[in-house]
């Protein structure tokens, strides 16, 4: 691997090296209607200075239910350069500037990010492929929202929100999650009283606006389907 520039070292001084090493990551840079504009490091993507400027790329979170539609959720790693040790949906992550994954139309875009959702899913979770096949992904709408996480750090995406129902094997990435477990609407409603835990931005968004009216109607989760863009900026 190259050298870290001078300031590549001081930005990224004790933080986790796989971690720092996921930052070149190449994401998909998008204008305010999600279409692809241009690409650029997951680190340049994340960097607050950046977005503070409009900058803005394409992300995905996974909301996957067991058979009892009880939810996955994940506790993010202390390694994790933004929202360390925080829980949230069972896995969030970016379709990468890549053929398999950047679409330049909603239909195209709804397979990259599937195919993406299965690399990480197995990536952060150890949940092989043929355990949440790309069909068994129902896309439900996109979300647009705005987030810092410490300062130097932080989010600006448009998020494609996707469910699966699945009952696969965890084996979590200690570098990625801290812990992992399945609940239920009203255990999640508790895990929210509990001072002592916190949760991710966009997860908190999500579950103040739309995810407890999708989770009560999983069966018909496709009648949410939309092509219109959240706007939470
Ligand atoms: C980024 O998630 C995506 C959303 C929706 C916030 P992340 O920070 O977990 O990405 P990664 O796992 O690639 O670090
Ligand atoms: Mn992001």
């Amino acid at each position: 691997t190259s050298r870290p520039s001078a300031q590549d070292a001081q930005l990224f001084d004790g933080y986790d090296e796989e971690q720092v090493r996921l930052m070149e990551e190449v994401c998909i840079i998008l204008d305010w209607n999600d279409i692809p504009c241009g690409s650029a490091s997951k680190k340049t993507c994340h960097l607050m200075s950046n977005i503070n400027n409009g900058l803005l790329h394409r992300a995905f979170s996974v909301f996957l239910f067991n058979e009892e539609n009880k939810l996955l959720l994940q506790q993010r790693a202390d390694e994790k350069i933004t929202f360390p040790g925080m829980w949230t949906n069972t896995c969030c992550s970016h379709p990468l500037a890549i053929p398999s994954e950047i679409g330049y139309d909603l239909p195209t875009s709804i397979m990259g990010v599937k195919r993406a959702a299965q690399r990480k899913l197995d990536q952060e979770l150890g949940i092989a492929s043929d355990q949440v096949p790309l069909d068994e992904f129902h896309f439900l709408t996109r979300i647009h929202y705005k987030a810092p996480s410490d300062g130097v750090w932080g989010e600006h995406e448009i998020d494609y929100i996707l469910f699966i129902k699945a009952a696969p094997t965890v084996t979590a990435n200690p570098n990625e999650v801290k812990d992992a477990k399945y609940v239920t609407a009203k255990e999640l409603r508790v895990m929210f009283e509990d001072k002592e835990l916190t949760f991710t931005p966009w997860f908190k968004l999500i579950c103040e606006t739309y995810l407890f009216d999708w989770w009560s109607n999983l069966d018909e989760v496709n009648s949410f389907r939309e092509t219109e863009i959240r706007r939470m900026v």
